[in-house]
């Protein structure tokens, strides 16, 4: 049995009675009332489900299982995995456990790249991503294991079994899809040697000479890992993974909305807003170009991707973390000085315009302007990028949700007419 797996068992029997004696002490207390607008708007701010691997705060953004994503931004994904679902960060042993665990697993099926392969050319590399994860589908512990009988209290396991599975499975999938679509050759096998995120950077087989790349997957694949339980993808897979559906389905429902414009895929729509801005200037434009050309934008009732956020209501600390890593290691590209003259401009103009109710930049508006610059210059790639990531927050919540005997989501809706006559 793992070592994670070890601790988990322990630590289960444990928080399940602090819940049960939370429940007992305070189960009638309220933690939020629904408005009629709320109930039109997207369910915003409303308080109504627990989730313990994170939580994003207005003023201080993703704190993970206590602690301010900028006091961790130097840990590997794979500890901030451990993090997430274990509440604390992995000793050395453990740390190498859990790597021996995922190099374990590494191989894609062959029958994956068939599927793939027959795929039109320019299909988008989110489709092939989910569609690779679902072509797995049938090799689900968990799955199987429920075809067998087992009982619920096993569930959590069977979940991790699969999460550790699959996640170990992602760099590879993520950077075969890239040379695959690409068409820059012969997919790269993995070394079981080499880290997550090293493996990724082997594997995607741009030139990494000074290392900074890897350094860059690496703040990436964790910067990424998870945002609280109610953001689209999280909100989506928690709700899949409620039905008992195992990983395979519930990880691909989460990033099918993950894959929305104004959910992950604006790290592309990012990019490229970034790119015409340099093309339509030639260059760096000034602060007074860069002013007009956002309104136009914005009067032309388009968004300025990267900025804003449903929850957020300050520079997003992982739009920092990166701004950081730009400034040490590429303040003087050309694309990145773009992207810190937006950061002097957008906040005021959306202030201005008066709608965002958050004028800060969001974790999108920066990463593309450094995966460009190490090479990764596809941004329509960039939302795999985020998807690798973020499915260990997704499994970390599921591991959770299992452990805690979480029933099936099903709130209640009403429609107009029951407002209409009973408020
Ligand atoms: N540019 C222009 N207008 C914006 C805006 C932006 N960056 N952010 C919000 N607004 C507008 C909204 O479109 C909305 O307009 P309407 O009233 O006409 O519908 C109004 O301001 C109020 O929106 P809000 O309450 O501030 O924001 P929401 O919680 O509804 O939406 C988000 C949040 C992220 C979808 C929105 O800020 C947005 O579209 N940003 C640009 C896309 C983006 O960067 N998404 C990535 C978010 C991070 C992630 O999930 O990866």
């Amino acid at each position: 049995m793992s070592l994670l797996k070890e601790r988990l068992r322990q630590q289960i029997p444990q928080v399940q009675n602090n819940i049960n004696e939370l429940i007992t002490e305070k189960g009638n207390e309220k933690i939020s009332d629904v408005t009629v607008a709320q109930a039109y708007s997207g369910l915003r701010g409303i308080k109504a489900f627990v989730c313990d691997t994170s939580s994003v705060s207005a003023d201080k953004g993703l704190i993970i299982r206590g602690t301010p994503l900028l006091d961790i931004t130097h840990i590997s994904p794979e500890e901030v995995f451990y993090l997430l679902i274990a509440g604390e960060l992995p000793s050395d042993e453990e740390l190498a456990d859990l790597k021996n665990e995922f190099s374990k697993h590494l191989d894609v099926p062959g029958y994956v790249w068939d599927v793939l392969d027959a795929m039109p050319d320019d299909s988008h590399p989110m489709t092939m991503f989910n569609t690779g994860i679902l072509a797995m589908q049938g090799q689900s512990v968990f799955r199987e294991r429920y075809d067998n009988g087992m009982g619920k209290s096993e569930f959590w396991e069977a979940i991790l079994d699969d999460g550790i599975r699959l996640l170990a499975k992602l760099p590879n999938l993520g950077a075969g899809i890239y040379r695959m679509r690409f068409k820059k050759g012969d997919r790269i096998q993995p070394d079981i040697n080499l880290d997550w995120a090293g493996n990724f950077v082997h594997m995607i087989g741009l030139p990494d000479e000074s290392g900074n790349f890897h350094k860059l997957m690496q703040l990436y694949f964790m910067l990424h890992c998870d945002h609280e339980g109610g953001n689209v993808s999280a909100f989506a897979a928690h709700t899949v993974a409620s039905a008992l559906s195992d990983p395979y389905y519930s990880v691909c429902a989460g990033l099918n909305g993950l894959a929305g414009p104004l959910h992950g895929l604006a790290n592309q729509e990012c990019l490229k807003f970034v790119l015409g801005i340099r093309d339509e200037f030639n260059g760096v434009p000034s602060i007074e170009e860069l002013k007009e050309y956002c309104w136009n934008r914005l009067n032309k009732g388009r968004v300025i991707p990267g900025y804003g956020h449903a929850v957020l209501r300050c520079p997003d600390p992982r739009f920092t973390a990166f701004i950081n890593f730009g400034q040490k290691h590429i303040k003087d590209d050309e694309v990145f000085s773009i992207v810190d003259r937006l950061f002097e401009v957008v906040p005021d103009v959306l202030q201005s315009h008066g709608k965002a109710k958050n004028p800060w930049p969001n974790v999108d508006a920066a990463s593309g302007a450094l995966l460009q610059y190490y090479g990764l210059k596809e941004f329509n790639y960039y939302t795999v990028l985020f998807s690798i990531s973020r499915s260990m927050g997704m499994i970390a919540q599921m591991v959770w949700e299992r452990a805690l005997g979480i029933p099936i989501t099903r709130p209640k809706s009403i429609t107009t007419e029951w407002i209409k006559n009973n408020i």
